[in-house]
């Protein structure tokens, strides 16, 4: 939280001198200074012309006509929201400007390339202009045009239908990350109006972490928080080491004001206090180009081998903290295993030792193949750890999306651990760099408290298990399919579901196939399903390949187009608030989502408990945003009139230090953990893993955090798959959004990573169209052949759009890589592993 007097030392002043260094040092930010946003003195940028009449028509910088100006955000899940500021002239979006307020360029929440492009979104010719249903088959894209009359009294009907044939269990609101808004999806809100839906547990951001984290750090764990993971504000502060593991802020937080720009002050902090900066991933990132040496290359999904082989060398150099580790866990030796474990050689300890679960000691020399790592390099990153003061270790979340992500998450944690480096200046838990604390707004409510609208249901599935849920949920339950049931709605029935899913509602998502996984095994499932047993309503801005799987589409107003707030996003540290008048009008038969919502709960007779007794859009803007948090957090924010004419309210935060309170006083601060400690080994884990009824007889549910090669995992290769294959989030895209926009795709484009060595022996060249075929499907791509990929795996850029012909040859020439991963959930998330677990073949279009 922030309290008023550490408001007062503000991070822009103590941030500004290094900065100015930092840019004035050739490459510091690598590639992404190209794609992502420099801080200009003179303040914003407008949006390039789209041809040459365009620049002629615009107004020249020095000579602006009278236009309006609307602030807005950009609101895709990439966690920038970063800052626009539109300017129009009768009605029309003209041009942007991003965040130039405040005195101070380097605290401007400045939009990058995609945010730059969002007028070629607003105004594109694939936007959706009006309702439509479905006439060919799912997938087909086969619809016609109806009336929003008939949509909503379709949608009634079916939704009415579902209930009264199945229950509302049988309505999934689908994870769905199109839109960060305060007020721009009430879904839940009108969902619990008509009695509630199973909602989701988990996301496919975090999954194998958020899951399993808690098993370790406790129940108060978020992935999403200062509380387990220290601020990039804290390594600039004072580390003297930072290793990342698959963390690339300069690709996945690319803002003006978000972590690339801190990671450029943390390196230059960092190096001038003699340290350094490692980068451990299977490419040299967009974070460390420019920057070669900070590059460690490993073989994908193998980082937990590199962590054991660390901690077999902090051990044979007596460079443990045995006083940390027998005061603040569980379960590193034999002497802190929880009392019913003891003596049977359980302890990580004895794991790395040769001793315990495999007896195979984890030396360098054992980690080097499986690694790709030579053992003379582990021996020196040990040494570099062992050496320095504040070792600041950091994951990104691209080694826990694997099949073996659920150990691989807590083995990075256990090399700041075995160290005794957490909760001091400086360290960090091995967690994600720290975001922000407080949120200065809420959102419209899901449920009112003792008011009309209620939660109907708290049933949560996994997000990743939806397709299971749909296809045979009555056979999944709480100890089948890691269903979770909060109030025992499912106590008559053993714990098994009651109902598959029949309803999918999807606001804005594209995670009915693009963004989910196995693509094909999506179109063979869903279309085994007769129309009766299931209907799919998606509501977007463009005809996504989900849309295609639905029978009803509907047509969404965007935040440009009406009144809209939110707050900073989840990855930029600081807290803030935007407040904007719509820019322009929705085109076509476009409306908010919040007034359609208000007409279909009519027809459930729940208008006025929609909109708590006659609400409009607007009046929650203005309503949530008097309400807003700061007397809770002692500052004082501007005012409804002021904030609507300044656009912008920001504030600085200061650097926080992951699991301090609990490092200074363990018993006064317990963790949620059964021993209030950290648990290496968490009997908890193995319990689960007796009671539950796993899926895969070999991939059990790992009380420790070993080295376990998953599913299409490391060793998994054979004749027919010799390559393994993962992913990356890609700068040209958030996900799927603004990945129709022509110009980023040019920049950016859509390309399969290949090693020269890979693509030499299959006759490829730079540049060459080829297939890609895994066990799930093929893909047609262009091959990037570079040496900044490890020899042995290839790699797909996630989020590209699906172009298949599905009655035909099935191959996706959009290049999406969940047509190539295979739908196969891990043992206790039940999460989407294989996102960045695969195994595949390259050959020659
Ligand atoms: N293989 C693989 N798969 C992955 C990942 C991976 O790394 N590898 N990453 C995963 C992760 S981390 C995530 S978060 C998910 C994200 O998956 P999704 O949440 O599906 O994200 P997007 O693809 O961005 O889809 C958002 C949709 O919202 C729409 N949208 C944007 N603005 C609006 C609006 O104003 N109104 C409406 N109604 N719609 C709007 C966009 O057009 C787009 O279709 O993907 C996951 N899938
Ligand atoms: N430009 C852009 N920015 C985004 C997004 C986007 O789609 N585009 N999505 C946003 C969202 S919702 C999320 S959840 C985050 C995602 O953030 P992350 O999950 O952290 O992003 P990824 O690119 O999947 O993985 C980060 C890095 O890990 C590497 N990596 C993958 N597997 C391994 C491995 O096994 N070991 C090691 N050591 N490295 C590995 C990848 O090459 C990549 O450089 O990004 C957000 N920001
Ligand atoms: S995509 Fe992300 S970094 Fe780029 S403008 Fe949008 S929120 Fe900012
Ligand atoms: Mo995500």
């Amino acid at each position: 939280m922030v309290k008023n007097d550490e408001l007062t030392v503000s991070r822009r002043k103590f941030v500004k001198g290094s900065f100015a260094g930092a840019v004035a040092t050739a490459g510091v930010l690598g590639g992404a200074s190209m794609f992502g946003c420099s801080p200009s003195e003179e303040g914003g940028e407008t949006t390039a012309p789209e041809s040459a009449e365009e620049a002629a028509s615009m107004p020249a910088p020095n000579a602006l006509p009278e236009d309006t100006i609307t602030w807005c955000q950009c609101n895709v899940n990439c966690g920038g929201n970063c800052v626009f500021q539109w300017h129009s002239q009768d009605g029309k979006v003209t041009y942007m400007e991003t965040d130039n307020t405040g005195d101070d360029e380097n605290f401007q929440a400045r939009a990058c390339l995609r945010g730059r492009s969002m007028r070629r979104w607003l105004n594109s010719s694939e936007r959706l202009l009006y309702p439509m249903k479905r006439v060919g088959k799912r997938g087909s894209g086969e619809f016609e045009q109806i009336t929003w009359d008939e949509a909503l009294d379709l949608l009634h009907d079916k939704l009415q239908y579902t209930i009264d044939t199945w229950g509302n269990e049988a309505i999934y609101r689908i994870y769905a990350t199109g839109m960060y808004s305060t007020t721009g999806n009430p879904s839940k809100r009108f969902l619990n109006c008509i009695g509630g839906c199973v909602d989701q547990l988990y996301d496919y951001s975090t999954h194998m972490l958020q899951a399993i984290m808690p098993f370790m750090y406790g129940t108060q764990f978020s992935p999403y928080d200062n509380v387990h993971a220290s601020s990039f504000s804290e390594a600039e502060a004072n580390s003297d080491l930072v290793v990342m593991f698959g963390n690339s802020p300069a690709e996945t937080r690319m803002g003006g004001i978000n972590a690339v720009w801190d990671f450029a002050k943390v390196r230059e902090a960092v190096q001038s206090r003699g340290g350094k900066i490692v980068n451990i991933d299977y490419r040299l990132n967009e974070t460390s180009s420019g920057h070669p040496e900070e590059w460690l290359p490993i073989r994908t999904g193998t980082d937990a081998a590199l962590c054991a082989a660390l901690i077999h060398e902090f051990i044979a150099d007596g460079k443990t903290d045995e006083d940390f580790l027998s005061t603040y866990c569980v379960g590193w030796n034999e002497d802190t295993m929880p009392e019913g474990s003891k003596g049977k050689n359980l302890s990580y300890y004895d794991y790395i030792m040769g001793t315990g679960y495999d007896k195979v000691e984890k030396t360098p020399e054992w980690a080097a193949p499986i690694t790709q790592i030579p053992a003379d390099t582990i021996r020196a990153l040990a040494a570099d750890l062992e050496n320095a003061e504040a070792p600041f270790v950091v994951q990104g979340w691209g080694p826990q999306r694997h099949t073996n992500g659920e150990e691989a998450c807590r083995a990075i944690c256990m090399v700041p651990i075995a160290l005794g480096k957490i909760g001091l200046p400086g360290t960090n838990t091995g967690q994600r760099e720290a975001e922000p604390p407080i949120y200065l707004v809420g959102s419209i409510p899901g449920a009112d408290e003792n008011g009309p609208v209620t939660q109907g249901c708290s049933i949560l599935i996994p997000v990743y298990q939806w397709l299971n849920v749909v296809d045979h949920g009555t056979e999944m339950g709480v100890k089948k399919g890691g269903i979770v049931d909060p109030a025992g709605e499912l106590d008559d029935n053993d714990g098994m579901l009651h109902t598959n899913i029949h309803f999918i509602w999807n606001y804005a998502g594209n995670c009915i196939t693009n963004q989910h996984g196995d693509a094909n095994k999506v179109y063979d499932v869903l279309n085994s399903i007769s129309d009766d047993d299931l209907f799919i309503m998606t509501w977007d801005t463009v005809m996504t390949d989900s849309a295609k799987y639905s029978d009803l589409i509907l047509p969404d107003a965007m935040r440009s187009e009406q009144m809209n707030m939110q707050t900073q996003g989840y990855a930029e540290y600081y807290a803030g608030v935007t407040v904007g008048n719509p820019a322009q009008e929705a085109p076509g038969e476009c409306r908010s989502s919040y007034d359609v919502l208000a007409d279909l709960a009519e027809r459930f007779d729940m208008r006025d408990a929609f909109t708590n007794g006659g609400m409009t859009h607007d009046d929650w803007v203005k309503y949530l945003y008097e309400n807003n948090f700061s007397e809770a957090y002692g500052i004082e924010m501007p005012t409804w009139d002021e904030i609507l004419e300044q656009g912008v309210f920001k504030l600085p935060v200061d650097p926080s230090v992951g699991l301090k309170a609990f490092r200074d006083d363990p018993e006064a601060n317990a963790l949620g953990t059964p021993s209030g400690k950290i648990e290496i080994y968490s009997e908890q884990l193995a319990a689960l893993n007796d009671e539950w009824e796993l899926e895969y007889e070999d991939e059990p549910i790992q009380p420790l955090p070993i080295f376990n090669p998953g599913f299409h995992g490391y060793g998994s290769v054979t004749d027919e798959y010799p390559l393994y294959c993962t992913g990356f989030h890609h700068k040209s895209r958030t996900h799927s959004s603004y990945g129709f926009i022509r110009e980023l795709e040019q920049v950016a484009r859509q390309q399969l990573w290949i090693n020269p060595m890979d693509a030499e022996a299959r006759g490829i060249a730079n540049g060459d169209q080829v297939i890609v075929t895994s066990p799930a499907g093929q893909i047609k791509i262009e091959a990037k052949v570079t040496s900044r990929i490890v020899p042995g795996t290839i790699a797909v850029p996630q989020g590209s759009w699906r172009k298949a012909d599905m009655e035909g040859d099935r191959i996706d020439e959009g290049g999406c890589v969940n047509t190539l991963s295979v739908y196969h959930p891990t043992p206790y998330a039940k999460g989407n592993g294989p996102a960045h677990s695969m195994i595949a073949e390259v050959a020659k279009a």
